[in-house]
């Protein structure tokens, strides 16, 4: 156990040296507790949720490893969602996906009604916690030769635009009932693995799909839609319909928010670089906290150098207010409840470091062309004493501090993770 003592003395010097150029440490943990992180369900049970047992995972996406103590039902599911929550700082969200309903008969993604949530709605205010959604464009007989909602059969593409329409029903129910905006993201799979002729009509009719999906108006304060392109997937190598191109210019010209799912670009890119290019059109923007490795761009989020880059642009360029930040990856080879935290507890860190700053200072010191003082500034704070700040953070959110919370982990896997019947689970 790391020790209070320790913790606090490491913190008031901490303190000290970050009040010597000028930063208050109070101030930014203030600042801190008020982004709210959005957890995605996904990552507890392998993207299998609870509509089609035993449906192959589709889309392009897919999760390896065989950990044991996958969630199988809504109650396990909820119950390592509280678990990951309760070692995470602060209060934050959880997304969800339409196959994660909790429906007494069978439905399909087409019959989907705000009630079909109301396990989750009644857990969540348990949680004391906001909603998001996704509508699930993938795992499901009507994805056709990897098309949906840009399919050229008119009757694929009305069975999607009807789970579009159903999935906004219930983002707003979320919202309604919760009392936060629910962010209802749409992410299709639509492409071809070889090269098209036409790459220009599949695009017309996703324009022609997601415009029905949205004609419906609903009251923005419960839910707003966000479009999430991909530069490409397992199998759609050659084209991918909704690309990011596509998909900002239909956020920007419907008034939606556009999403970057820091994993779907070309590895070279610098996906910080995007948010101030975007915002002064856009309204506002759902981010994937994702890390792409090589082809795969769902590995566990870690306190690396692009997430660094994400969070210091979204802080020094002040965009948090208009940002919600959603955590999205999958990794089974590891301890799914962990991996939440693993995850959300770097994206706090990379948060916390980057507005532990002179950011006032640093703009000056650039508007002044003293290109030295900037260089020579953002090198030293980089070892500067921000993980006495995040232990205190951790310690005044009453979460365990430093690697403590895996005793907590240890103990969930024994008592609760370790316990279930994996003969049963659909992911044998
Ligand atoms: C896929 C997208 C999408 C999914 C989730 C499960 O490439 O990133 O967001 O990961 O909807
Ligand atoms: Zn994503």
């Amino acid at each position: 156990m790391v020790k209070t003592e320790n913790i606090d003395k490491a913190y008031e010097a901490a303190k000290q040296r970050y009040a010597e150029i000028g930063v208050d440490t109070e101030a930014v943990m203030k600042q801190l507790s008020k982004v709210k992180l959005s957890l995605h369900c996904w990552q507890g049970d392998d993207i299998h949720g609870f509509l089609f047992p035993g449906q192959e995972l589709t889309g392009g996406i897919g999760v390896s490893g065989n950990y044991p103590g996958i969630a199988r039902t809504p109650d396990e599911l909820s119950g390592d969602l509280h678990e990951a929550l309760s070692l995470i700082p602060g209060n934050h969200k959880v997304q969800l996906h339409a196959i994660y309903a909790v429906t007494d008969k069978k439905k399909d993604l087409d019959e989907l009604e705000p009630e079909d949530f109301k396990y989750w709605v009644d857990w969540a205010k348990q949680e004391k916690i906001g909603l998001d959604m996704n509508g699930t464009f993938f795992s499901h007989p009507k994805v056709v030769d990897n098309f949906t909602l840009a399919s050229p059969d008119k009757s694929i593409r009305d069975f999607w635009i009807e789970h579009g329409k159903r999935s906004r029903a219930i983002a707003n129910y979320f919202g309604e009932e919760l009392g936060q905006q629910s962010v209802n993201n749409f992410w299709i799979p639509d492409g071809f693995k070889d090269n098209p002729i036409d790459k220009a009509t599949p695009r017309l009719r996703l324009i022609d799909s997601l415009d029905q999906i949205i004609d419906k108006k609903y009251d923005e304060k419960n839910t707003i839609e966000a479009f999430e392109g991909k530069l490409f997937g397992t199998g759609i190598e050659s084209y991918t319909v909704g690309s990011h191109e596509f998909y900002q210019n239909y956020a920007i010209s419907r008034g939606k928010i556009w999403t970057i799912d820091a994993g779907h670009f070309h590895p070279t890119e610098d996906v910080s670089d995007k948010f101030s290019a975007y915002f002064p059109f856009g309204k506002g923007l759902m981010l994937h906290v994702s890390r792409p490795v090589r082809w795969d761009s769902d590995h566990v989020v870690i306190f690396d150098d692009a997430l660094i880059r994400i969070t210091r642009s979204l802080v020094r360029d002040n965009e948090l207010s208009k940002t919600n930040i959603g955590l999205d990856y999958f990794d089974a080879t590891i301890n799914r409840v962990a991996a939440w935290i693993i995850g959300a507890r770097a994206t706090q860190k990379a948060l916390l470091q980057a507005m532990l700053a002179p950011i006032d200072q640093l703009k000056k010191d650039e508007l002044n062309f003293d290109f030295t003082q900037r260089l020579a500034e953002t090198e030293e704070l980089k070892s500067y004493p921000f993980g006495a700040v995040w232990d205190k953070f951790c310690e005044i959110n009453n979460v365990p501090v430093g690697l403590d919370w895996m005793n907590n982990i240890r103990q969930y896997e024994k008592d609760v993770q370790f316990k279930r019947d994996t003969k049963n689970s659909v992911t044998v």
